[in-house]
């Protein structure tokens, strides 16, 4: 008793700020609390009379290593080819449709299951509370039972990868239950001894590949007073003072080859190590280890009445009242999301994180490559995460070699090549039909992440080690890009700008030169070129890719003003599709900038005009990052109001925006919206793509005073500011790397060392896209875009050095 109990007690009276909490128990699963230590995940209900804890571990997908090209695509390239140059789009797409798939479509993400603890004491309860703490990763819950105060604490520990649960009450002998387990799929269950349950299982089979995916899940219950017993399928505590349940989990998974480990002893194991250490211990560990990621990131956006609401309220409020702490909850949550989703050794976080109730999830919950994917780790470097990038980044190496096979056998190509979708299996080759899957820029896509974490960290080992895997990547493109004869520009097709079709000229996605597509080209050319210089790579190979990047086409502006999504002027003012690929150029990309390429600038956002603002969760996650670099923090705030809005409608029906546990609905879940609006936000504050590091880029109206530390820019600097009537006050900056660090800003600043800026950024780290002359067609059309002056500074810096600036005087 004692200690926990009474900080629970204390809850409703301590500050909430890092806390989702509500009064009552989760009805439905989005309004669970998760936690999760990267591997081992769980949504606790906080049932007082029957509680639910749901539970993940992240290896555990249907079926085994397979592989799923079609080599009869090779046959066919030449004509599909043809037709897309005949101007043939729906025939070229039946082409694709009818040669190119093969299925499977990819193996779902299976939940592991339930564990149920059922209360002897069924009658209401009182005073009810439950929160997830953020800051200290823990989910709990206390309330008062027939006069006596019970409380749970439950966390997922990295340290020691098990989930841990804790009950206490503040009368001796006060706690009885039974436990047991249960899944959708099948399982095999025994109680060992009298204190420990055991469920296992195997994966299930799936579009003709063989579920072989096995795991164990030990439960051990530990109890001070009171009885323990077991009883059939289940096991019976009685007048326990407090109790501890220790959960673990594992699988056969040893990598996407490889399926020979064994789930038993590796389950027994993690258990044998932690059951001796007291439920405090395992607590201040875990606590250690969570702080050592989160607390690095600070965010102050003001805090009013509505803060000290419960989340659900808040969220049902956001939209109409003021209550900007939301959003500084709502980032750092994003941020606890990351830690809990993704760790260093273990598999990246997929469509729904780690957290998934069912066997088979909404797109099987696992990898899309065409935005989702990669969303998910666009917080990873500005917020200060940059370790938990490792997972995705080794995903990239995965594929670079499951997508050799893909590449050679389907377009007898060199390099790699990853189409829209992947799983736990990486393949590579398309899925679902033409209209999604007939899109080979996936590798393109996920190595800009090679990079990125190398813009971010400088280190030039690490960058040794990813550049063979970008040169691969950008060596299928040699291969593949082929020369319009209409245009003789060298262009991707087949290929779509993702998912979307040009309805009102013909019902095919398929065509060539698509304006993303040539974007992540350009960019995945320049950053292997560049990468090939840094480390001396000398090879023949570079020459052809310096070549071929000259040789893409340029962006273009077309009739209503706007950015073209593909190359011929197909774009329709009234389409609001959810994808805005064309934009990449701006966001995550850097090709767009307001103050080198107004044009392209003003065209991007008269496209975004059109396409609106309300959508699918994470296409609302995006704008909220294209409003910030359309330096726009109104409007990027009006986006972080549609995706905060409820999710579900009072009659039921969901729509996108947040459920009460502040997950993003698509609908259904889907955990990329989450990350996408925890990078906006920091885009707001901070920007360092365009030459330098723009402070207080896109500060809406409401955010007129707060403070922020600890997001990185690129080059290694760690920057804080502090500001009040939209007025920086201080700005802090940490140099990791040395080196000029430029700031901008909409406001003068003055400091030591601080000098007015002149030319180009000499920081390597602050290089610009010397991208090709873009074609803008009719001058009139271009909207009128008024930019706020800005004033540019430079700063000599030495590593591990910090500056400090002001306001002007
Ligand atoms: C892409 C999107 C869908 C969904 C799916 C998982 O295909 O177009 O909206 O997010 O991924």
């Amino acid at each position: 008793m004692g200690g926990v109990f009474q900080a629970n007690a204390q809850h409703q009276k301590e500050n909430t700020d890092m806390k989702l909490w509500y009064g009552h128990p989760a009805q439905r699963w989005v309004e669970a609390l998760p936690v999760g230590n990267g591997r081992l995940g769980a949504m606790i209900f906080g049932n007082p009379q029957d509680e639910v804890i749901q539970l993940n571990e992240n290896t555990f997908y249907a079926g085994q290593p397979y592989r799923n090209d079609n080599p009869d695509a090779l046959k066919r390239l030449g004509d599909v080819r043809d037709l897309v140059f005949d101007g043939k789009y729906v025939a070229a797409q039946k082409m694709v449709d009818d040669n190119f798939f093969r299925g499977p479509h990819g193996m779902p993400y299976q939940t592991i299951g339930n564990l149920r603890l059922t209360y002897k004491d069924q009658t209401e309860v009182e005073n009810y509370y439950r929160e997830l703490d953020i800051e200290n990763a823990i989910v709990s819950n206390h309330f008062k039972k027939s006069g006596i105060n019970y409380a749970t604490k439950v966390l997922s520990s990295h340290p020691d990868q098990v989930i841990v649960a804790h009950l206490t009450a503040d009368q001796s002998g006060a706690i009885s239950f039974s436990a047991s387990m249960d899944r959708p799929g099948e399982f095999d269950f025994r109680v060992i001894g009298n204190d420990l349950l055991e469920m296992s299982g195997t994966s299930t089979d799936h579009e003709g590949i063989e579920g072989a995916v096995t795991f164990v899940a030990n439960v051990k219950f530990v109890p001070k007073g009171g009885s323990i017993r077991a009883d059939q399928n289940k096991i019976e505590i009685a007048n326990a003072d407090e109790v501890t349940i220790f959960i673990s989990i594992a699988t056969n998974f040893v990598n996407y080859r490889d399926i020979s480990g064994d789930a038993s002893s590796r389950a027994i194991s993690y258990l044998n190590k932690v059951v001796s250490k007291s439920f405090e211990k395992v607590y201040t560990d875990h606590v250690a280890d969570h702080r050592l990621h989160f607390d690095r990131v600070k965010l102050d956006l003001g805090r009013t009445g509505a803060a000290d609401l419960p989340t659900d309220v808040r969220v049902e409020q956001f939209a109409q009242g003021n209550d900007p702490q939301l959003v500084s909850l709502y980032f750092q949550f994003g941020r606890y999301l990351l830690i809990a989703a993704s760790r260093s050794g273990g598999q990246p976080a997929n469509l729904q994180g780690i957290w998934n109730d069912q066997l088979y999830p909404a797109w099987d919950s696992k990898y899309t490559v065409n935005i989702n994917a990669e969303m998910n780790y666009w917080p990873a470097e500005i917020s200060n995460l940059t370790e938990l990038h490792e997972p995705f980044i080794q995903m990239v190496k995965d594929l670079s070699e499951t997508g050799q096979k893909t590449a050679k056998d389907m377009y007898g190509a060199r390099g790699w090549v990853l189409h829209h979708n992947t799983d736990l299996w990486r393949i590579t080759g398309p899925v679902d039909f033409a209209e999604a899957g007939m899109w080979p820029l996936g590798g393109a896509w996920v190595s800009q992440h090679l990079f990125e974490k190398y813009d971010f960290s400088g280190d030039q080992t690490y960058l040794a080690s990813v550049y063979p895997v970008a040169k691969q990547a950008a060596m299928f493109f040699l291969d593949y890009l082929v020369e319009d004869p209409h245009t003789g520009y060298l262009v991707v097709t087949p290929s779509t700008s993702p998912e979307n079709v040009p309805h009102q000229f013909h019902n095919s996605a398929v065509a060539a030169g698509n304006t993303m597509d040539n974007q992540l080209l350009f960019d995945l050319f320049t950053r292997t070129i560049e990468a090939a210089k840094i480390l001396g790579d000398q090879d023949i190979v570079i020459k052809e890719m310096e070549e071929k990047l000259a040789r893409l086409p340029p962006m273009q502006t077309g009739s209503w003003g706007q950015l073209q999504e593909w190359q011929k002027d197909w774009d329709n003012p009234k389409d609001n599709h959810r994808h805005v690929s064309h934009l990449y150029g701006l966001y995550p990309s850097n090709q767009i900038s307001p103050y080198r390429t107004p044009e392209l600038f003003s065209a991007a956002k008269t496209s975004l005009q059109a396409r609106g603002d309300e959508s699918t969760g994470w296409s609302m996650g995006w704008k909220v990052n294209l409003w910030a670099r359309f330096l726009d923090g109104n409007h990027a705030y009006k986006l972080i109001k549609d995706q905060l809005s409820p999710a579900i409608l009072p009659d039921g029906k969901q729509k996108g925006g947040t459920y009460p546990n502040l997950f993003d609905s698509h609908p259904p879940f889907q955990i990329d919206g989450n990350f996408g609006c925890t990078a906006g936000i920091a885009e707001m504050l901070m920007q360092s793509h365009d030459g330098a590091i723009h402070i207080l880029s896109a500060i809406p109206d409401e955010w007129s005073k707060g403070s922020v530390s600890g997001l990185r820019a690129r080059g290694g600097f760690e920057i804080g500011i502090e500001w009040d009537d939209h007025h920086p006050k201080e700005i802090n900056i940490l140099s990791n790397l040395g080196g000029v660090c430029r700031i901008r800003s909409y406001y003068p600043l003055e400091g030591e060392g601080l000098k007015e800026a002149e030319g180009d950024n000499p920081n390597q780290f602050y290089q610009l896209p010397d991208i090709k002359k873009p074609i803008i067609k009719d001058m009139d059309r271009i909207q009128d875009i008024e930019l706020r002056p800005i004033y540019e500074y430079d700063i000599k810096t030495e590593p591990g050095q910090n500056y400090s600036i002001y306001s002007k005087k």
